[in-house]
């Protein structure tokens, strides 16, 4: 299976994530890219080849363009704002309040955030956009005709919303892959999300769409991020209605539990009828995971890769979370490894 990556992911290196009311280093870092690029080396998965670019054009068929200039322009407006740290929200347009975007960075960075963990610095828009060209170029190999590929996507993409960015994510790079998959010919296809946390942002961009299926293993919301969305009942809208589902689990889930939902995942896919899947590959479902509570273990990701390549559909990995570093590159590759063994 070829591999696609930038190093482009370093200009994302800030030095902060607020967690538990204090500034820690981020649990989404340099490092974690490094260490699955390593492993995939290690195991001869494949070739590992650069992303060509491919512009903001396919970025905008499923985000907001005011989102993406706000996220072009961020990080010098902070500057000049004359802050000294990274920025962070901490004013929201909550409840019975106004829909307008306000001029100074700190409204414009409430009013486009979801969530306060993600740090914005200097390079992190570079590194957003090297990664949505990880993901279409690895959704192009897919599309010329290869059974798989790996997106090595950091920073991670699923949270990002229509007009939100969050959870550490800044363009969606699973909407991107899938839409790009779309206008290459396939007249369905299915997005997988197997990452701990539910895949909000992915979910928004596609609820009232019936050409793009959507299904999330994920926490409950009601016990973890993103707590506001990915109940059962979430079924889709509209012409969307039916081609979402989600899967929100307890604390303490182990495999045997996990993999009924994923096996019913999978007849649903097949149900809809899709033409490719692309996979949003977190392993913070990983049982020493430290932001998570699922219990899967190092093998256990080979076995559901081996599940999902059973499917038979043509397949795109795109790297989403995942904090247990040490084990990050191995859980990872084993999904790769399971998917081309099956
Ligand atoms: O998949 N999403 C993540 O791993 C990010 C979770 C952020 C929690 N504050
Ligand atoms: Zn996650």
């Amino acid at each position: 299976m070829i591999t696609v990556f930038s190093a482009d992911h370093e200009k994302r290196n800030v030095r902060t994530e607020l967690y538990g009311g204090v500034l820690v280093p981020p649990h989404e870092r340099a490092e974690r890219a490094r260490i699955v690029l390593d492993r995939v080396q290690e195991v001869g998965l494949g070739d590992v080849v650069a992303p060509t670019r491919h512009g903001l054009d396919p970025v905008l068929k499923v985000h907001d363009a005011g989102l993406i200039e706000f996220l072009s322009t961020v990080e010098d407006e902070w500057a000049a704002a004359g802050y000294e740290g990274e920025a962070i929200p901490t004013c929201w347009p909550a409840r019975r309040m106004v829909d307008r975007v306000p001029r100074h960075v700190d409204g414009k960075l409430g009013y486009y955030a979801m969530s306060t963990e993600t740090s914005i610095g200097p390079g992190t828009w570079e590194a957003a956009q090297a990664s949505k060209d990880v993901a279409l170029t690895a959704a192009a190999l897919v599309a010329g005709g290869e059974k798989g590929a790996f997106g090595l996507c950091r920073p991670p993409g699923h949270h990002a919303a229509y007009d939100l960015y969050g959870g550490y994510c800044f363009i969606n790079n699973a909407a991107v892959a899938a839409q790009h998959l779309r206008d290459a010919g396939a007249g369905r296809v299915a997005i997988l999300d197997v990452d701990f946390h539910h895949g909000n942002g992915t979910q928004d961009i596609f609820y009232r769409r019936g050409d793009v299926f959507f299904a999330s293993l994920h926490g409950d919301p009601a016990d973890a991020f993103p707590h506001f969305m990915g109940y059962a009942d979430e079924v889709g809208e509209g012409a969307g209605e039916g081609f979402t589902v989600n899967y929100p689990m307890p604390p303490g889930t182990a495999y045997d539990q996990w993999s009924d939902a994923l096996a019913d995942a999978l007849r649903r896919i097949r149900a809809f009828g899709a033409e490719a899947i692309v996979v949003s590959l977190g392993v913070d479902t990983f049982e020493r995971d430290p932001i998570s509570f699922f219990k899967l273990t190092s093998d256990d990701f080979r076995r559901y890769g081996g599940l999902i390549g059973q499917a038979g559909l043509p397949t795109l990995f795109l790297l989403e979370g995942g904090y247990a570093v040490a084990e990050v590159g191995i859980n990872a590759v084993n999904v790769l490894s399971g998917f081309e063994d099956a």
